[in-house]
C-alpha cells in the first residue's frame, strides 16, 4: 500500500486546479483519471459541434494572471477541441502531469477508522492510503443510454455524445438517428444534417434554445477583457449569480409594456447567448414573467420553421423557459428546413424498441445506419455513486444518499471524514460558471486542509445535523424558483426511480461563497474536527 497526502479523482478543471493548490501545500498528491489525457468532460465531448455556452473570455481559470492574459481564444464561444487545449496547456505550463496517473479508473475508497485515512484501490490493482481525498469528477460525467428493449441486436453503429470516439465520425450517405434534445442534440443535429442523408430527429421534450451568435473573436473585446482582467473577475465573484458577468436587468417583465419587453427580448435575441434569460429579473421567479419570454421564443421557432406542424411541435409549451438548463445554438431550428431531415415526435409515436436495422416506434419503423444518443447523464450523483465509496461503519455512500444526495455546503457528507466533494450536491455547482465554481470550492478545500495541518487536526466531517439544515435550505431555496417545474437532470427525473431532488443551490454564488466564509471563520462551523 502506497502512503499519500492527497488522492484526487478526476483530471479535468477540477483535478487540475487541486493539483495546482495543494502541491502549493507541499502536500503529495495522485490524480487519477480514466481518460489517456486531461480535459474531463472537454475530453470526453468531443462530439461535432460541442462548444461551450458561456463566452470565451470568461470561461477560464483566473488564478494566474500570466495565464490569462498569454492565452488567446479564438472565437466568442469556445469549441470543444479548443477548450481541451486549453486544459491541456494548463496541465504542461504548471507543471501537473506528474501528478496525475492515465487510463485508471478508482474502484473502491473505504474509510479505514483505524488509521483515519482512505484506503483507496485502483483499475490496474493499485492500493493507497490517503489522508485526504477530493472527488473532481464533475457533474455531467456518468454518461446514459437509456435502457431501450432491443438495443442489443441493434447492428448499426452507436454513439453517445458524452462518450465520443476520438477518429472522425463520417455521416456522409448514412441514414442516421438521433434520441434527446437537449443540449448536446441541438449542438450536434445541425452538423449530422449537413453530412448524412437522411436525418431522424427522436424528440420527446421540445426544448427552448436560443441562437448563440457565435463569431471570431473580436480583437477590442478581447482587449478589454485583458485590461481589465481583475476587476471584471471580482465583479463576477461579488455582483452576480452564476460567477458570470451578464448585461442584467434591474426590471420585471411585467411592469413592462409588451411593446418595450418585446424590444428588449429582440435585442438580446438578436445578440445571442444566455444573456436573454437576464432580459428581466423576474424571469426564473414569476411564472406570468416568464411566459411572456416563452412566447417570444415560441414565436421565433414559429417564423424560423417553415413547415408549422413541425414548428408547433419543437415549440415548448411544458415547462418555464430556462427551468431546463437554456440551450444555445447554431442554426438549430433552421435545420428542420431541410429535406432530408424529420423530426419525430416520441410521445405520440412511441419508441417500441430497437431491430437489428433500426428503430420500432408505435407508427413506423426507421431504418437506421447509425444511431446517435445525445440522452444526458446521470448528472450530479452519477460519478459519485459509479464508486464504491463507504464512510465510517462501512456505511456506503449509495445508502447515505439513497433518498436523495446530500452534503453540507456541497462540500462534505457526514460519516464521510476527509472526503471532499468538488462542486458537490447542495452548491451552486451546474448552475453556475463550472470554472468559477470550482475555483471557489478549492479555494476553500485548500484552505480547510492548511488550518487543518496548522492546528495539528487529522481529520474534518461534516455534522449530521448542519447537513441537514443546509439541505432544507437548498430545497426551499430552489422551491422559490421555477426550476423545480420542470421534469429536468436538475431533479434527478431523467434517470428511472432516481430521488427526485433539486440538486444544486439556486441561491446564487455570492450569499454560497458568503457562508462557505463565515463558517470557515467560525472554527468550521458545522464541521467537526477532531
Ligand atoms: O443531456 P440532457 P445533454 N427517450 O439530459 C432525451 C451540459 N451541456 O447531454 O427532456 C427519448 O439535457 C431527453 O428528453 P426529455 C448542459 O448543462 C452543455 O443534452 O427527458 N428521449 C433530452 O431531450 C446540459 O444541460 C453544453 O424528455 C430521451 C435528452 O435526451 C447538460 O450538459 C453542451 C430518453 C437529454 O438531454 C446535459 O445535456 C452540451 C428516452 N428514453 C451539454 N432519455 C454547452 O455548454 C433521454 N431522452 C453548450
Amino acid at each position: 500500500m502506497k502512503n499519500l497526502d492527497a488522492v484526487i479523482i478526476g483530471a479535468g478543471f477540477a483535478g487540475l486546479y487541486a493539483i495546482y493548490q495543494l502541491r502549493q501545500l507541499g502536500l503529495q498528491i495522485r490524480a487519477f483519471e480514466k481518460g489517456d489525457d486531461v480535459g474531463g468532460v472537454w475530453y470526453w465531448n468531443r462530439y461535432p459541434g460541442a462548444r461551450c455556452d458561456v463566452e470565451s473570455m470568461q470561461y477560464s481559470f483566473a488564478f494566474s494572471n500570466e495565464l490569462q492574459q498569454s492565452w488567446r481564444w479564438k472565437e466568442r464561444f469556445t469549441p470543444q477541441p479548443e477548450i481541451l487545449s486549453y486544459a491541456q496547456h494548463v496541465a504542461n505550463r504548471f507543471k501537473l502531469r506528474e501528478h496525475i496517473q492515465f487510463n485508471t479508473s478508482v474502484i473502491s475508497a473505504h474509510f479505514n477508522e483505524s488509521t483515519s485515512r482512505w484506503d483507496i484501490t485502483t483499475s490496474d490493482q493499485g492500493q493507497y492510503s490517503a489522508q485526504f481525498f477530493l472527488m473532481a469528477t464533475g457533474c455531467l460525467s456518468s454518461a446514459r443510454i437509456p435502457d431501450f428493449e432491443g438495443l442489443n441486436t441493434y447492428k448499426g453503429k452507436t454513439f453517445h455524445t458524452g462518450q465520443w470516439p476520438k477518429m472522425p465520425v463520417d455521416f456522409s450517405g448514412q441514414c442516421v438517428g438521433v434520441i434527446g434534445t437537449g443540449s448536446s442534440g441541438i449542438q450536434i443535429i445541425p452538423i449530422i444534417a449537413e453530412q448524412a442523408q437522411t436525418l431522424h430527429v427522436f424528440q420527446r421534450t421540445a426544448n427552448f434554445s436560443i441562437p448563440a451568435r457565435n463569431q471570431p473573436m473580436d480583437d477590442d473585446y478581447e482587449r478589454q477583457w485583458k485590461d481589465n482582467y481583475p476587476s471584471l473577475r471580482e465583479r463576477a465573484k461579488t455582483e452576480t449569480t452564476s460567477g458570470t458577468l451578464y448585461t442584467r436587468s434591474t426590471r420585471k417583465a411585467t411592469e413592462m409594456d409588451a411593446v418595450e419587453r418585446q424590444q428588449e427580448y429582440k435585442r438580446r435575441w438578436q445578440t445571442g447567448g444566455v444573456n436573454f434569460m437576464y432580459s428581466f429579473k423576474d424571469l426564473m421567479t414569476d411564472i406570468k414573467s416568464n411566459e411572456t419570454a416563452e412566447d417570444f421564443v415560441r414565436a421565433q421557432i414559429r417564423s424560423i420553421v417553415k413547415n408549422q406542424e413541425v414548428a408547433n411541435l419543437l415549440a415548448p409549451t411544458d415547462h418555464p423557459l430556462g427551468s431546463k438548463r437554456i440551450c444555445i445554438d447554431t442554426n438549430y431550428f433552421q435545420t428542420y428546413n431541410k429535406s432530408n431531415v424529420t423530426l419525430v415526435d416520441v410521445k405520440l409515436n412511441l419508441i417500441q424498441s430497437f431491430t437489428s436495422t433500426g428503430l420500432q416506434t408505435s407508427h413506423a419503423h426507421y431504418k437506421l445506419d447509425a444511431m446517435v444518443f445525445a440522452t444526458g447523464y446521470d448528472a450530479m450523483t452519477g460519478s459519485f455513486l459509479d464508486i464504491d465509496i463507504r464512510g465510517r461503519h462501512g456505511n456506503t455512500l449509495k445508502n447515505a444518499w439513497k433518498e436523495g444526495p446530500k452534503a453540507y455546503l456541497g462540500l462534505m457528507v457526514a460519516d464521510f471524514p476527509n472526503l471532499f466533494t468538488i462542486t458537490g450536491p447542495g452548491s451552486p455547482s451546474i448552475l453556475a460558471q463550472m470554472i468559477f465554481a470550482i475555483g471557489q470550492h478549492v479555494d476553500w478545500i485548500s484552505q480547510c486542509i492548511a488550518d487543518l495541518q496548522k492546528n495539528k487536526f487529522t481529520t474534518i466531517e461534516a455534522k449530521s445535523d448542519a447537513q441537514e439544515q443546509w439541505a432544507t435550505h437548498v430545497n426551499e431555496v430552489a422551491h422559490q424558483t421555477l426550476f423545480v417545474q420542470a421534469n429536468s437532470w436538475y431533479l434527478g427525473a431523467n434517470i428511472p426511480n432516481k430521488p427526485r431532488v433539486f440538486v444544486p443551490y439556486a441561491g446564487g454564488v455570492v450569499p454560497y461563497r458568503q457562508k462557505c466564509e463565515k463558517v470557515a471563520a467560525n472554527d468550521y462551523e458545522g464541521f467537526k474536527r477532531i
